[in-house]
Parts: structure tokens; sequence; C-alpha cells
């Protein structure tokens, strides 16, 4: 173990950290089996920023041994509901005290700029950690009629040691959004960050402990997907598993689960979500929210309203302000405080979005705007739109996951929706009119396990999120959130029937 220092200093923000650093289990740091370390770039320079601890396999044992020694004696059905109310709402007490610590290491790691780091992820992470908190001492079950010899009842129980892999686009978000309904519910864990994001998760191991979540309660093992992701989704010992990523790892993970022991899974995957502006939106919101939709968070945010549909009598009109909105957006170092967007999370993602762009170009689309990087060091893409994409191009089937929206024409609601729904995923979707009537019926008509109406991108903790077809299964946030993680047994008591 070792530890990380980093001093930050802006005109409005200053400020440093210091840190311990290891993989965390059983409330110590400790280094990897393997004795291998893993850089951590910093995407605003692709230089390292500090090395980490690369788990392995056996750290995964280590781990889940830990928490199945946590769930026995300190927490699950050892600790009142209320109690572990307490100790979450503590947990939310202790990341408000460490609030811009949280948003710069944020920042340093994953690109975002800081003051939306501090202002969306940290505070959201905050708000979902008091949520749960509130749900701790209400879970409960129900009585059910059968006859008069006999009563019935469900209980709520934890499922046990369960396994949480999360991304690198939210990283502090993401696991906030994993934890908060796995302890309200009296689970213990074991989580693997983003090999690209592991600070903030690292940064969190004191926290935890600062607020008195007892240790072996929450384990973390930083490595890689392949190795340490593929042993948590395939450990005999772990009853659930819970994934943020891509499809394509969703499917692995699944695939893992059904050849270990049928642990229970949930997703959430990738979107290609459309965002349908009707000619008669107010147009300057629905510019607004479009370029919200799809270049927040750089793109990278499974959500993003990437596929712009504009009715024919507003399109040219909307495609002059909204090409405009792009153009205003300022691209630079994620501590200075006049920069909208930062640099994409890492060179993969770059190589990738830029590899979009092209094939975009290739195959016959027109560039608005944008479309190439910014400066020459570091992973700045520049806002990005198209227009003249057909339905069968890339940049229209298959999700980019940067700053970079198709915008396409339709002229009827009938064919907008037809459009919209073709395509394997269906994550979120975003509805354009003054007419109430006509949205909300679109609303229904759309795919999606989300559907915004006059707003994009809008997430609550009290809300569920989660995707119809490809975009996953199972749902996060809201009281939803809290079925993924308790196994339902129904306790049958004989009063008088006779056999
Ligand atoms: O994701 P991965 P990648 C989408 C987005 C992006 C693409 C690729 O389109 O361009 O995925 O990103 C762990 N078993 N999203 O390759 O690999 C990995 O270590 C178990 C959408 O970075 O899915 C990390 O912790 N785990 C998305 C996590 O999976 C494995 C967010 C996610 O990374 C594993 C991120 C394995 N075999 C990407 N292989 C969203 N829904 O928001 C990797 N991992």
């Amino acid at each position: 173990p070792s530890t990380f220092s980093y001093q930050w200093d802006t005109p409005k923000y200053k400020g440093k950290t210091s840190f311990n650093t290891g993989i965390f289990i059983d409330g110590k740091f400790l280094d990897g089996s393997s004795g291998t370390t893993i850089d951590v770039i910093n995407p605003t320079n692709g230089k390292v920023i500090t090395s980490i601890s690369e788990a392995v396999e056996k750290d995964v044992d280590l781990a889940v041994a830990a928490a199945q020694k946590a769930f026995d004696t300190v927490w699950g059905l050892k600790t009142p509901g209320a109690k572990r109310a307490e100790l979450l709402w503590s947990l939310a007490q202790a990341m408000e005290r460490h609030k811009e610590e949280l948003a710069a290491i944020e920042a340093l790691d994953n690109g975002k700029t800081y003051d939306w780091a501090l202002g969306t992820d940290v505070s959201f992470s905050i708000d979902v950690i008091k949520y749960f908190a509130g749900w701790a001492d209400k879970v409960t079950g129900q009585t059910i009629e059968t006859d008069e010899r006999k009563l019935a009842y469900t209980r709520h129980e934890p499922i046990g040691v369960v396994g949480q892999i999360i991304p690198w686009n939210f990283p502090l978000l993401m696991w906030s959004w994993k934890i908060g309904p796995a302890l309200a519910t009296g689970n213990t864990i074991v989580l693997k960050p983003s090999e690209f994001t592991p600070l903030t998760a690292i940064r969190m191991c004191e926290i935890l402990k600062e607020a008195g979540i007892p240790d072996g309660v929450v384990n973390l093992v930083t490595g890689y997907g392949h190795t340490v992701g593929a042993a948590i989704s395939s450990h005999m010992k772990i009853e659930k598993v819970a994934f943020t990523g891509s499809t394509l790892v969703g499917r692995k993970i699944m695939e893992a689960a059904s050849k270990s022991n049928l642990k229970t899974v949930t997703l959430e995957l990738g979107g290609k979500s459309p965002n349908i502006i009707f000619d008669d939106a107010d147009l300057d919101q629905a510019v607004n929210w479009a370029a919200h939709g799809i270049f927040w968070n750089h793109g990278q945010a499974c959500c993003a309203g990437s596929r712009i549909f504009v009715q024919e009598a507003i399109y040219d009109e909307f495609l002059k302000r909204f090409t405009q909105k792009a153009r205003e957006i300022r691209v630079g170092d994620p501590f200075d405080n006049d920069t909208d967007q930062g640099p994409q999370v890492s060179q993969i993602q770059y190589d990738r979005i830029m590899g979009y762009i092209e094939s975009g170009k290739q195959q016959g689309a027109t560039v608005a705007i944008g479309g190439d990087r910014k400066g020459s060091e570091g992973y700045f893409i520049n806002p990005t739109i198209f227009t003249d994409a057909t339905p069968d191009m890339k940049i229209v089937q298959e999700e980019i996951f940067g700053p970079v929206g198709v915008v396409i024409k339709f002229k009827t609601q009938e064919e907008v929706v037809k459009q919209a729904n073709d395509t394997s995923y269906g994550l979120a979707a975003a509805v354009f009119s003054q007419n109430i009537n006509r949205a909300i019926e679109t609303a229904h008509q759309l795919q999606a396990g989300t559907a915004w109406i006059n707003c994009i991108n809008q997430l609550h903790a009290q809300v569920p999120f989660g995707g119809y077809k490809q975009s996953g299964i199972g749902r996060e946030l809201g009281e939803y959130a809290l079925s993924n993680y308790t196994n339902v047994k129904a306790v049958h008591i004989n009063l008088q029937h006779r056999i």
C-alpha cells in the first residue's frame, strides 16, 4: 500500500488530498497478491497520475471471505435496519465533508470538469446514499391471507455477499448507485471499479471507515475486467452480481453467472437514445436540452440523446441554432472554471470515437460541426454533429459514447416512433412538444426504460432507471432497486390445520 497526494489550484478552487491506496479488504489496505500495479492515466495529458495495486483472482477470494464474515457478524440480520440507516446517513455526511476533494479526484482521474463533478457527480452520490439510508428500516414484507387455519407472511432478507462491477464514466456516482441499495438491505460487498478510474472508489474506503461502516462490509478489488471482473461474476460464493458497462461485457457476466452458481444478475448497459423534437416544441429550450442530451459528460452517458430527430418544418432553424450551441462549448482543462467539456476518459475511448467519426464521413454523412480533435495532447474531441445520415450507418446504429450527435429529419409521429424504436437498445428517450397529449402519447410508444418530456438526462435518487431490450435487466434507484438485493422468504404458520 502507498499514499497518493495531489494539489489543485484554480482561480476559484484550491485544495489538496493525500490518501492511502491499495486493495481494501476487511478494513485494511493491502497490496494485490500478484505484486503488480496498474498505471492510472491523466486524460488531460496522457501522463501517469499514479500506479495502484492490481488485484487478481486470489484477492477476490479474500474479499469474499471478509465480506462473508462481516455479513455473519456485524451486518445483514445482525444489524437492525435503523442502525444501518444511521450509518448510511453518517456516510453521506462524511462524503459531504470531503466533497471538494472527491470532485477534484474525479476531475483528475476521469477528465470531467471540477464544477460538474462537484455539482452533479458528488452531490448526486450524496443524495443517493441519503435516499437509501431512508429505506434501510422500511424494507418489510407482507402478511398474506390464505385461510383461517393458517398465517403466512414474507420477509425480504438480504442476499449475502454481492459483487458489483462499475464503469469509468461516472465512477463515484455508479459506486453510490450500487452501494446504497445493497447496504440499506443488509448485504456486504465486493466491488470492482474500472481500471481507468479507480481513485474515488479507493478514496471512499477511508471515508467508509470514518463514517463507522464496519470493516469487511465493503471490500474493494482494483483490477482488470477479464481477471477480477470475471472472478466476481463466476464466484461460487457470490449470489448476486450487479454490473454497469458495455452490452458486450454484460453478456459475458450473464454467461459466467449461468456457468457457475446461477447468481442473479442485474445489468445497466449501453444505449442509442432517441431525442424527438416536434415542430411545436419551444425551440430555444429544445436546442439547449438537445445539447445537454448529447454533450453532457462529453457524451459518455449511457442515456445520451445521440439520435436527434427533428420534424421537417423546424429542421433548418433547429440545425442552425444547435450547431451554434455546439460551437459555444468550451473544450479544455477540467480544472479551468471556464471549461464546459474536458477530455474523453482514455486513449482507447478517444480512438473508438474518432473511428466512428471517420466511419460517418466515409459512409457519406455530412459533418455540420466538429469531427476533429482539440489540441495536440490529451484526449480532447470537439463537439461533433452529423447530418445526412441514413439508418444503416454505424453512427446511427451503434453507441459512440462521445460528443457526437446525429441529426435526422422526420415528417410524422408514426414514422419517427418507428425509427426511434429501430434499435437493439432501449435505455431512454426524450420528446419535445408543447402539445402535452402528443408528447405523452409518443412517450408511451417508445421502447425505453425512461422517457423524458421536454427535458433530457434528468435522474433522481427516487426514480427508477434501467433498460428495455439489450440495454439491461433490472432497475436501479428508487424503491425498485431494493428488490435487486433481497430474497423473499415466505413463512407459513399453522394455526389449527390438522393433517
Ligand atoms: O466497457 P466495459 P469499456 C459502453 C460504451 C463504451 C463501451 C466500451 O459504449 O464505448 O462500453 O467501454 C469491467 N468480466 N459503456 O470497454 O469493458 C471493466 O473492468 C467482468 C457503457 O470500457 O464494459 C469495467 O469495470 N467485468 C457504459 C466495467 O466492466 C469486466 C459505461 C465496464 O467496462 C469484464 C461504460 C469481464 N469479462 C462503457 N471485462 C454505461 N452503461 O454507462 C471488462 N469488465
